[in-house]
């Protein structure tokens, strides 16, 4: 058992425990049928939290076959859509009901602080699957005017079992931006959770049952990628896979559903966003959204702003202020009060986020600030700082996935598009300026999937997110996400002379 509380004076957290440990299929916590199990680490500490059933490709048969089941059976996709919105409303009651202790799960899990976590992703559970539970009775077909005597009809079906497989850096969140639509349109699902962070969906996917949902309809396989996810990616009885996480996996997962089933695939991917600060931004403000658009979440953030363009005219004063900025940011246990940044997730992104920064020293970016670990236990580092980077620079070019800032001089706006395109990512952009000319010049310009406007990761679930190039395929939340996990089936009809 793990008390919270012994570890910080000023934030009261509930002592929590990990109870679920198993994989759930069918609506029951079972053992991995070698019997084997992996550990699961604080990344504070890197001492182990848990041991929890490793999943293969038998437990990923298994799961298929109570989710196919639950499918062709029922009674979830023949039940109202009513009824299924009212489960998933309950179940956003529940959520909200122990969001102190996913709060601190979550955190102990994954590291993230706690204060975000409580304040920001819980909410975003909860709400994420309200407005999903809002669509359930809402998805419609269309009757289509036709040439020829015919009554023609399109009917929105669910598209069966969906295989998901989720990242460690919003285990929550990824959760709900996965399963939420899915339910909705009354789909069965096999989830397969990141390797670093399995203990909060085993939680809530229980939750989602005492809320009323039937077996099979959402089966939670704990495991590693290229054994558990790989078989649910190349399953022949899984009729649509959503991936999140790198691109060179997200290329992995596309070959396998294409060389199994050709399951339609949804990809959310890696990206590189540039954040363009013009010449008449309000520096302060900006210096401290481009600051959030990087740092946040440990930098852990596929749409991190983690290139940071800024003009010529104020560059200096913003090299300046960023500078401070970092240097005041807030590094510790992520259950202490007023933390800003906690640990990275483990050792493999802790060693590459290292890397990065030498190799930003290497190539003669100035360091300003930060550059190396924080303390000598788990996986913290330095808030960083580069400036006078250049776009062919690896730390300009590569997703780094840490703390680690890189400003780039701009002079005008043709040639900031130009350069903030020249990138194999699509996914988010920022744009900082008061000229109302400028930011839709530069929002129609940019080749992302979402431009934020003096604004930066505003995550409405109504709001659709995805990526354009290799940063993903297709969009997740609001409206769009339905149509990945509906099928359309036209029905047509001849009409009776008199009809017609
Ligand atoms: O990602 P992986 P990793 C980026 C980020 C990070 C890098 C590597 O740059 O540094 O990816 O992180 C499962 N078949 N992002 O190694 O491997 C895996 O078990 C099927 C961006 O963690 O893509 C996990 O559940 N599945 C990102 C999920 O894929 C496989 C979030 C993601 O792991 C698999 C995370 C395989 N062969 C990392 N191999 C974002 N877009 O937000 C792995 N997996």
């Amino acid at each position: 058992r793990f008390s919270t509380a012994a570890l910080t004076e000023e934030l009261v957290i509930p002592p929590v425990q990990v109870n679920y440990t198993q994989l759930l299929i069918n609506g029951k916590f079972v053992d991995s049928a070698s019997g084997k199990t992996f550990p699961t680490f604080d990344p504070r500490t890197g001492e182990v939290i848990a041991h929890v059933a490793e999943g293969d490709a038998e437990d990923i048969n298994r799961a298929v076959s109570a989710a196919r089941k639950a499918f062709d059976e029922g009674p979830w996709p023949k039940m109202t859509a009513y009824e299924r919105s009212r489960i998933m409303l309950r179940f956003a009651d529940l959520v909200e009901k122990h969001s102190d202790e996913l709060a601190a799960l979550e955190t102990w899990d994954n590291g993230k602080p706690y204060e975000q976590a409580s304040q920001a992703e819980l909410p975003m559970l909860a709400r994420l699957f309200r407005y999903y539970a809002g669509w359930a009775d809402k998805i419609h077909g269309l009757t289509v005017p036709a040439d020829g005597p015919y009554h023609v009809q399109t009917l929105h079906e669910p598209i069966g079992v969906a295989g998901q497989i989720i990242p460690w850096n919003f285990p929550l969140l990824m959760f709900a931006w996965k399963v939420g639509p899915a339910l909705a349109c009354g789909n069965t699902i096999v989830l397969k959770t990141a390797e670093q962070t399995p203990l909060t969906a085993l939680y809530v996917a229980n939750l989602f049952h005492e809320a009323g949902l039937p077996p099979g309809v959402l089966n939670i396989i704990s495991g590693f990628g290229p054994t558990a996810g790989a078989a649910l990616a190349s399953h022949m009885d899984v009729d649509k896979l959503a991936f999140t996480g790198s691109t060179e996996t997200g290329k992995i997962v596309l070959g396998l559903a294409a060389k199994s089933n050709l399951k339609p695939v949804t990809l959310e991917l890696g990206g590189k966003s540039p954040f363009i600060v013009c010449e008449d931004a309000d520096i302060d403000k900006a210096v401290e959204l481009a600051h959030f658009a990087l740092f946040f979440n440990q930098g852990q953030c596929c749409c991190a702003g983690s290139r940071t363009y800024v003009h010529e005219c104020v560059y200096d004063e913003f090299i300046e202020k960023s500078k401070a900025r970092a240097m005041k940011r807030i590094v510790g246990d992520p259950f202490k009060k007023g933390v800003e940044q906690g640990p990275q997730i483990d050792t493999e992104q802790f060693e590459k986020v290292l890397r990065y920064i030498r190799s930003g020293i290497e190539s003669n970016a100035t360091l300003e600030c930060g550059g190396g670990r924080l303390g000598s236990k788990g996986f913290f580092i330095q808030p960083t700082v580069f400036s006078n980077v250049q776009d062919d620079m690896l730390i300009a070019k590569d997703e780094i996935f840490g703390p680690v800032q890189s400003i780039l001089k701009f002079k005008d706006l043709d040639e900031v598009i130009k350069r903030a395109n020249t990138t194999r990512y699509g996914l988010a952009a920022g744009v900082f300026t008061k000229n109302v000319d400028t930011a839709n010049t530069l929002s129609r310009a940019l080749k992302a999937g979402t431009v934020w406007v003096n604004c930066f990761d505003v995550f409405d679930a109504a709001i659709p997110f995805g990526g354009y190039k290799m940063s993903g395929i297709g969009r997740e939340k609001g409206i769009y996400s339905l149509h990945n996990y509906l099928q359309v089936k036209a029905v047509v009809t001849p009409l009776k002379k008199a009809a017609w």
